[in-house]
């Protein structure tokens, strides 16, 4: 018998996943927007982690600039309403192009937003503003969080605000930054680990060599991103890396390598990536779940976003 994208989705089935963050994000749609924008001001204010101004440069705000301009020139009252806007989802101007943002551009609008609201060039949470009843409860959920898994949810939260008509939405192509040198890649040794394919993911990976990573993969082959379906496709694959991967960096720590049925290799790596917006005084503790195919390639690989710290040291040996 042969691996199907389907059947690969659940090697390493001991995996303890985080499954918290999606039912969150769900009790966190059902507020009025009100609530959502105070708790997102309220959350992020607390978390006691600041972002590196230097991670705008990961983004290309350019795409953003117009439209952040048009917003600083609004009353407070229209800001209010296209910050409203964005969470109930409306079908604006704004909304649309927000929509079209990759991620880091989304993350970066709401940055300067937060900065505006903080110098009172944009409309602030009043003072004083209490949270619904259901609205505090989200926030404590979320306080009880640790520091990688609380901002999942707020990259998860403001990634999907905007309206997006259908699921093809036109996005903006982000420029094709050029590979780095090959001198400051940095090897990565991986205790537990010597497969060549892994070892090349991580490095390619973290010089943002994208084409170099995708290279790795078998054509048909596959890239499970936390909490999505697989991505498919070698070209498709590159697609996300450009948009969603600048930046990141990958810290792996362990692993374990194993034969499975038809000569693929199921390889599971634990350890942690970091967001240039936070550099490294956050790191998201993750399992990468590799399934090789007979020629070596990355057939299918899943990242996690684990339950716990412990789950670091969880091989499927230690139960
Ligand atoms: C202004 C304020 C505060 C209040 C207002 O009312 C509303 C909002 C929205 C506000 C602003 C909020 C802001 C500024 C939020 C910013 C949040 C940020 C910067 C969050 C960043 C999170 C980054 C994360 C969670 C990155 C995770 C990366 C992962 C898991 C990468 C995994 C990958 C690996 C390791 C691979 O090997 C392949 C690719 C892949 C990407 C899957």
């Amino acid at each position: 018998m042969s691996f199907t994208i389907e059947s690969a989705r659940s090697i390493f089935p001991e995996t303890e996943v985080v499954n918290a963050i999606p039912a969150i994000v769900e009790s966190f749609n059902q507020l009025s927007a009100e609530d959502q924008l105070a708790l997102l001001w309220f959350a992020y204010t607390e978390m006691g982690v600041t972002i590196t101004p230097a991670a705008m440069g990961a983004a290309n705000m350019v795409f953003a600039e117009k439209t952040l301009t048009q917003i600083k020139q609004m009353s407070a009252r229209e800001q209010t309403q296209v910050m409203c806007d964005l969470i109930n989802h409306a079908d604006t101007p704004i909304c649309r192009t927000y929509s079209s943002f990759g991620t880091n551009v989304k993350l970066g609008f709401w940055y300067q937003l937060g900065e505006w609201m903080k110098q009172g060039i944009v409309a602030p949470i009043p003072e004083g503003y209490k949270l619904s009843a259901q609205a505090s409860d989200v926030l404590q959920t979320i306080r009880q969080l640790e520091g990688g898994q609380q901002l999942t949810v707020l990259q998860n939260i403001v990634v999907n605000m905007g309206y997006a008509p259908t699921v093809s939405a036109q996005k903006v192509k982000e420029p094709v930054l050029p590979p780095k040198d090959i001198a400051p890649r940095a090897k990565v040794s991986i205790e537990g680990i010597d497969n060549l394919t892994v070892l090349s993911y991580m490095e390619n990976m973290n010089a943002f060599d994208f084409q170099g990573a995708v290279a790795l993969f078998a054509e048909n082959g596959a890239l499970q991103p936390p909490f999505q379906d697989p991505i498919v496709g070698q070209e498709n694959i590159l697609a996300y890396m450009r948009e969603e991967c600048y930046g990141l960096k990958l810290i792996p720590e362990r692993g374990i390598s194993e034969p499975a049925e038809g000569g693929f290799t199921q390889v599971k790596v634990t350890g942690k990536v970091q967001t240039p917006w936070f550099g490294d005084s956050v790191g998201i503790n993750l399992a990468w779940r590799f399934l090789l195919n007979p020629q070596g390639k990355i057939f299918f690989v899943a990242i996690d976003v684990l339950a716990t710290p412990q789950e670091l040291l969880n091989m499927g040996f230690i139960q």
